[in-house]
């Protein structure tokens, strides 16, 4: 009954947008959804309009309903192909390979996107969905990516550079926790080098998702003009879909690309109707959001005082090009985000060698595999006061990767925690690790962890 519901709004909202079949070139005619209840612009209108209101490429085809009626979507990496591609397990191989001369290809195209949003997001496990290969560190708790990382996609002529970045968080949240400095920095240098910002939202939150993140709103308003598009994430823990909908309305302010308008069940232009900075769906979105923000082509480093008050009463931004739904854990939603991104490739040299997937040193690499099982295992807080050292990082005469880590624990009770009754809990600690960065570095790892106590 909900899903029908959800259906018939969905449908009935599409009214205003052009879907396309993703690899569709521009000239092609769209799709006729007029047997569906959705109207069609010409193809003139397609060009300016793409609105990609769905993981699957077509709604008339039921798909994206479909896979929103499967519920849960299966929590695991197995369904992450691997690439053929791996990460060198000595850091001077390694080295080299992120500074070799890029092997271009004769019609070169790239692409770099920079994926922000707020801690939890689910940023990183699209980055990993997104390269085929679970690379980056993910876990139920905030702030497990600490500092930009680089993930490199590079099929056939494009090469995709995905920069996961850390949760946005505040100078005082920081402070509090005693986070570092990248967390705060990352994502604005991010979005400064991208050529296309993703802003991933998770609707399963139902005390963020119907506004833009305040952190979300600076990084853009300091970049207006760099495309930006908004993924709403984790689509498959969202009971009641027809909030998606609405969902849409208040992160968009009603307006995609500056111009489509978007009525949710709850019209967003009510709410938001006593706020002084907030527009209604009427208003002509795209010059007054870059004048209010910063202006167009301008590279500046701060927004002013009165920029930022502004940017306090906004729930979304309407400048978002296009708009997905999908759920990052589930590969074929994820495929279609991916064709978008190797579509929107402009032709441009590439960054980085074919053979390189990341630029973080093998190092970097296990102490972020290994705090992601800290962080998946040990409660609360306490993960976050652990610190690694790497003792051994050597290859043996039998051709396995020996590592050997020593883990600081400021506390007793962490230290019967993370040693678990009989050693339980490092060893699992451990065997997960290790079979991460097997698959990481494509060869034999023997791990080893040790805890010590340090005060
Ligand atoms: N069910 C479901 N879970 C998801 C989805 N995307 C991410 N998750 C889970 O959400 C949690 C956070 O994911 P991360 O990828 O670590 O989030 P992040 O945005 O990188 O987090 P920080 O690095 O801390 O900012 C993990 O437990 C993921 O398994 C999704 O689409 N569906
Ligand atoms: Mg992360």
């Amino acid at each position: 009954m909900t899903l029908r519901l959800c259906e018939t709004i969905l449908r009935r909202s599409l009214r205003f947008s052009a879907i396309r079949k993703l690899t569709a070139a521009p000239e092609q005619a769209p799709l006729d959804l007029r047997g569906s209840g959705c109207s069609v612009f010409g193809p003139q209108t397609v060009r300016k309009c793409l609105f990609h209101c769905t993981p699957a490429s077509l709604v008339s085809s039921g798909t994206f309903l479909d896979r929103l009626q499967k519920g849960r979507a299966v929590l695991s990496d197995e369904g992450l192909c691997h690439h053929p591609v791996s990460v060198p397990s000595d850091s001077g191989h390694q080295f080299s390979l992120v500074l070799k001369d890029p092997d271009q290809p004769k019609n070169a195209k790239s692409l770099k996107v920079a994926i922000v949003g707020a801690p939890n997001a689910g940023k990183s496990t699209l980055t990993n969905q997104l390269l085929g290969r679970k690379l980056f560190a993910v876990s139920e708790k905030v702030h497990t990516t600490r500092s930009r990382a680089v993930g490199v996609l590079t099929q056939d002529d494009t090469q995709i550079i995905l920069l996961d970045t850390p949760g946005l968080t505040t100078p005082i949240k920081a402070k509090r926790h005693h986070l570092e400095e990248s967390l705060l920095v990352d994502p604005f240098e991010s979005i400064k080098e991208a050529d296309l910002v993703v802003v991933l939202v998770d609707v399963s939150d139902k005390w963020t998702r119907n506004k833009l993140d305040y952190e979300v709103l600076k990084c853009l308003a300091l970049k207006p003009d760099v495309p930006v598009i908004l993924v709403l994430n984790k689509v498959d823990l969202l009971k009641n879909k027809t909030l998606l909908l609405d969902i849409t309305a208040q992160l968009t302010e009603g307006v995609v690309n500056g111009k489509i308008r978007i009525r949710g069940a709850e019209k967003p232009h009510q709410k938001l109707a006593a706020k002084p900075h907030s527009r209604h769906t009427e208003e002509p979105h795209s010059e007054s959001m870059k004048d209010g923000a910063s202006q167009e082509g301008q590279d500046k480093d701060r927004l002013s005082p009165e920029e930022l008050k502004a940017l306090k009463s906004r729930r979304g931004w309407p400048l978002f090009k296009d708009i997905f739904m999908l759920s990052s854990v589930d590969r074929e939603d994820v495929e279609t985000l991916k064709r978008y991104l190797f579509e929107g490739a402009k032709p441009g040299q590439w960054q980085y060698h074919s053979e390189v997937l990341t630029d973080q040193g093998p190092e970097e690499v296990c102490i972020s595999t290994i705090r992601e099982k800290l962080l998946q295992y040990l409660p609360k807080e306490v993960p976050y006061s652990m610190t690694q050292q790497i003792e051994i990082w050597k290859e043996s005469e039998d051709g396995v990767l020996d590592i050997s880590i020593k883990l600081y624990v400021k506390k007793d009770s962490h230290m019967k925690m993370v040693i678990g009754s009989g050693g339980h809990m490092i060893t699992r600690i451990t065997q997960e690790a290790e079979n991460d960065l097997m698959k990481i570095f494509l060869r034999e790892v023997r791990l080893k962890i040790s805890a010590k106590l340090r005060k």
